[in-house]
């Protein structure tokens, strides 16, 4: 007999993409098995159900997979509707959160590689403008969203809590590896909904542990072996 609700996931335990659908599952409680997937090494699983990006996550439901973290949420909201929702009921809200969550994806996550890769007055550079991008986001979020920033106070966690909990809640690994890039004085309301999402239990539990990321940032960026 098929098993109904068979829900894979195939992550790497470090990779912000793969937390995203870790934190849906958990908010939604869908039980899930988890497959820590080695990137050097990638399991005949992930080639077959990935054949064109052949990255993680990739979550397999009964049988049928799904990549891209993104399609995945979406995915789960719409699969199991009677959880708690990921996603605005209201269309023009749903879209207004589909456009910021592509904003931090497309613009401020694309600005983190420069300072990553620059050194001295480049990376000076390459902070403001981080910095910049990250006044229009909160700018943006606090017109669009007054009554409810930050989100999870008044829910439980959604699509844009997600999204910039999985990659910036870990901010002070990336601080001690790479460089200072938010602060309370420069991004006040970023900096409270960060401190917020962090002590979510939900994010307590799903966030990689601070030394082993830095260990590993730090072989990644600076060539250095644990
Ligand atoms: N746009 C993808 C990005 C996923 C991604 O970059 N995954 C990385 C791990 S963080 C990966 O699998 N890399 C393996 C490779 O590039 O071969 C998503 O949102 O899921």
């Amino acid at each position: 007999m098929e098993k109904q609700n068979e829900v894979v996931l195939f992550g790497t335990w470090a990779s912000a993409f793969c937390k995203r659908v870790e934190l849906a599952l958990k908010i939604k409680g869908i039980p899930y098995e988890y497959v820590e997937e080695d990137l050097t090494n990638k399991s005949e699983s992930l080639l077959h159900y990935n054949p064109v990006h052949k990255k993680v996550p990739l979550l397999v439901h009964n049988g049928k997979p799904n990549s891209e973290s993104l399609v995945i949420l979406e995915y789960i909201d719409e699969c199991w509707n009677n959880t708690p929702k990921l996603l605005p009921e209201d269309p023009y809200q749903r879209a207004k959160v589909r456009f910021w969550v592509n904003f931090v994806d497309h613009q401020i996550m694309a600005r983190l590689l420069p300072i990553i890769m620059s050194r001295g007055e480049e990376r000076e550079k390459a902070i403001k403008e981080f910095n910049e991008l990250l006044k229009v986001f909160e700018e943006g979020i606090k017109k669009d969203f007054p009554e409810e920033f930050p989100f999870f106070e008044r829910k439980s966690l959604g699509y844009l809590d997600i999204v910039v909990g999985a990659h910036f809640c870990n901010y002070e690994a990336f601080h001690e590896v790479v460089a200072v890039v938010f602060s309370p004085e420069k991004n006040p309301a970023m900096m409270a909904w960060l401190e917020a999402l962090k002590n979510h239990p939900l994010m307590k539990e799903m966030l990689p542990p601070h030394d082993k990321l830095v260990a590993e940032m730090r072989g990644k960026y600076l060539g250095q072996s644990p």
